[in-house]
């Protein structure tokens, strides 16, 4: 929660990503030891690769600037022009991030539906691998997203990653994890994210989301792979110079910041279980994992936009994610308390627009 002038308090739920750094990571900063990282030299750059290579279980590490960087680099490394990905048709990559890879790399997109589970059916999967024909695209990669953003944060199993790791290996595809929120699905799980991601050929973590650095995300793998990963950072514009004053951060975020994504868990569980109490809200706790919450609105008067302009009235931030959805995600700038009082709001919003109320669009449009 945090004071926004003459509004009062603020509870922000439109992301993970709007978190502040923290004291720790602020002096971090400060006294970062730096040097020009193209030429490999910022001592803290390569500390952090270093230290989220092992933590990975992975050969190597490089440092992006953001998530859709790391994905985008991933994919470029892995797939040449014409080539194809097979990925869901909820993944961010394929929703969300411009279908950088297919403008920038000639990349080809084949989606599968992703299960509300946030997987894919790999049968599904296996079918959608392209045989030898000249008319056809080689297929080279498949995609997972852990957790999957667009399902409400699912944490997809172990048990699935190696299963679904295996696929792609037994037709010569390569496996990339698009782990922005790996850290959330390894707490949840109770499995270190090396053993999660065993059975990735790459990964890309990000550091500015649940553990609350101000910028950057890291791929992994093995060294060769990390070698063509560095060369498509450079040739999209992503290498950085005396980058270390962030990397600085996202040490901090890495050995401080992943236990207590526990907190924001427990939060999400929360917030989901009020808001199921809720007349209009549709939603059910029992399939919260992690920090995030998709939830239904069903009113008859009020839509998501108009819901989500009400809350902000009252200081209560989250979007509506299309159709009758809204997301919420918790994070470290969110208290038990700021929950409590998230569902406080929410009832007194809903209660001003009682069911069959069309006044209620008016006062709140
Ligand atoms: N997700 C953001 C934005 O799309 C709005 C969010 O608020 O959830 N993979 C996944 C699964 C993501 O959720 C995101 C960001 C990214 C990649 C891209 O990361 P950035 O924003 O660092 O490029």
């Amino acid at each position: 929660m945090s004071e926004n002038g003459n509004r009062g308090i603020v509870i922000d739920l439109r992301s993970d990503t709007v978190t502040k750094p923290t004291p720790a990571m602020r002096r971090a900063m400060a006294d970062a030891e730096v040097g020009d990282d193209v030429y490999g030299e910022d001592p803290t750059v390569n500390r952090l690769e270093a230290m989220s290579a092992e933590m990975l279980g992975k050969e190597a590490a490089v440092f992006v600037s953001s998530g859709t960087m790391g994905n985008l680099i991933s994919v470029l490394a892995h797939c040449g022009r014409g080539e194809e990905m097979i990925l869901g048709d909820q993944a961010h990559i394929f929703l969300f991030e411009q279908g950088g890879s297919s403008a920038l790399g000639g990349v080809h997109p084949r989606t599968v539906p992703n299960q509300p589970d946030g997987t894919l059916d790999l049968a599904q999967v296996e079918a959608a691998i392209r045989g030898e024909n000249e008319h056809f695209p080689i297929t080279r990669l498949l995609a997972v997203e852990n957790t999957h953003n667009r399902c409400g944060g699912q944490a997809l199993p172990v048990a699935y990653m190696d299963r679904a790791g295996e696929l792609a290996h037994r037709y010569g595809l390569s496996f990339h994890v698009d782990g922005a929120r790996l850290w959330n699905a390894a707490v949840a799980l109770d499995v270190s994210p090396a053993r999660l991601i065993q059975a990735a050929d790459s990964v890309s973590v990000c550091l500015s989301k649940g553990l609350a650095a101000p910028v950057g995300s890291v791929v992994a793998g093995d060294k060769e792979f990390i070698r063509k990963a560095r060369r498509m950072r450079k040739v999209v514009g992503g290498s950085m110079r005396q980058a270390g004053v962030i990397a600085a951060a996202g040490i901090v975020a890495i050995t401080e910041m992943v236990e207590r994504l526990a907190d924001d868990h427990a939060n999400a569980r929360r917030l989901a279980e009020g808001l199921a109490q809720l007349e209009s809200i549709h939603v059910d706790p029992t399939t919260i994992q992690t920090d995030i919450v998709i939830f239904e609105l069903d009113h008859p008067s009020l839509t998501p936009a108009q819901l989500s302009a009400a809350l902000k009235e009252r200081g209560v931030l989250l979007n509506p994610i299309g159709g009758s959805r809204l997301r919420a995600v918790t994070n470290y700038q969110v208290s038990a308390e700021d929950i409590e009082r998230t569902l406080a709001v929410f009832a007194e919003v809903l209660e001003a627009a009682p069911i069959g109320d069309t006044s209620a669009v008016r006062v709140y449009g």
